[in-house]
């Protein structure tokens, strides 16, 4: 962690008592990641009904040369979010078919993350240098290397954007942007809206597994705040729920409470009424017109958008304006 253990205890305890204090209650999803939490996201990435991260790792795949093909110079690519890089080797080794040394520059809050994803990669991808920085994207500056006039790619995949609203992932790319120049470019991960060819009921799955994994990774949340904060909620009375909210086209995730009760955290007490819900997460999902829209407000314009053929998920490569 960027982080004292202390300053982040201090953020946990800040985020619980004001989002449980405020109507309706809520906690910020990045509450979800401590070492259990992030274990449990590698599990849903795998679950039969998450299609999200064999999808677009499919569209990656089938279109990582033609992200590369076109470059007249060197390339480095910037990573938002990498976490632990599990797709980006794709386009790494495209890269390295381009050209023979390709500077890496994956950017994540969790230093462990990164080690890993840079032992991986030394051992797996040669002609990869890895430059990794530990900041927190959102709320810390960070730096961007740019060796000899190359162009930057940066990506943002995974559908991370899709935990923001529209402001946030506004703020997010527009602060992006400030880092490129004209002739850089972004690769933009999105899962798709519901529609002509993806149902409510796909969504909704992908959010509430039959095996309960995703269950458990929301309500991991309250397990931390019991270990961290000494609260004392009672796992068995409170239920994960996914919902779809077509007005603002994102998937929530919510607690729900089984019953009227009271739970106590770092000596206060919250009052619950049956049927009451903590906001967790949302997950927001585009059409292709709305990703275009959200890109070309920060300077971006698409060159390319690609799917599956389910059309479930988007991969967008777009041209810094
Ligand atoms: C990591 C934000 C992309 O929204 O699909 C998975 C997190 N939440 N299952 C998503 C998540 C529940 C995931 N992102």
């Amino acid at each position: 962690m960027t982080e004292a253990p202390e300053a982040l205890l201090e953020a946990v305890l800040h985020e619980a008592l004001s989002g449980l204090a405020s109507n309706p209650k809520t906690l910020s999803p990045w509450l979800f990641y401590d070492e259990l939490g992030s274990r449990l996201f590698e599990q849903i990435t795998a679950l039969p009904e998450y299609y999200l991260t064999r999808v677009e790792r499919s569209i990656l795949a089938a279109h990582a040369d033609e992200i590369f093909r076109d470059g007249t110079s060197a390339v480095t690519i910037a990573e938002l979010g990498a976490g632990t890089a599990a797709k980006t080797g794709l386009l790494l080794e495209a890269a390295t078919r381009f050209q023979s040394e390709v500077l890496y520059q994956p950017i994540d809050v969790s230093p462990t993350a990164l080690e890993e994803a840079a032992t991986a990669i030394a051992a797996n991808i040669p002609g990869v240098a890895v430059q990794p920085r530990v900041a927190n994207y959102i709320t810390e500056p960070f730096e961007l290397e740019r060796p000899d006039g190359s162009r930057i790619l940066s990506l943002y995949i995974g559908s991370s954007i899709g935990n923001f609203t529209p402001k946030e992932a506004t703020a997010i790319l527009h602060n992006l942007r400030e880092h490129l120049q004209p002739g850089d470019s972004l690769l933009l991960g999105t899962d798709m809206a519901p529609g002509a060819h993806k149902s409510v009921a796909k969504l909704l799955a992908a959010y509430d597994d039959a095996a309960g994994v995703t269950a458990a990774f929301n309500k991991n949340i309250l397990t931390r705040l019991n270990r961290e904060l000494d609260a004392n909620f009672d796992l068995d009375a409170f239920a994960h729920r996914a919902r779809w909210n077509a007005e603002a086209s994102r998937i929530e995730m919510h607690l729900e409470s089984l019953a009227a009760q009271t739970v106590s955290l770092a000596g206060k007490r919250i009052r619950f009424a049956q049927g009451e819900t903590i906001h967790t997460e949302n997950s927001y999902k585009f059409t292709d017109a709305a990703v275009t829209d959200l890109l070309a407000s920060v300077g971006f314009e698409p060159v390319h958008i690609w799917h599956d053929d389910n059309r479930y998920f988007a991969v967008t490569l777009a041209r810094a304006v």
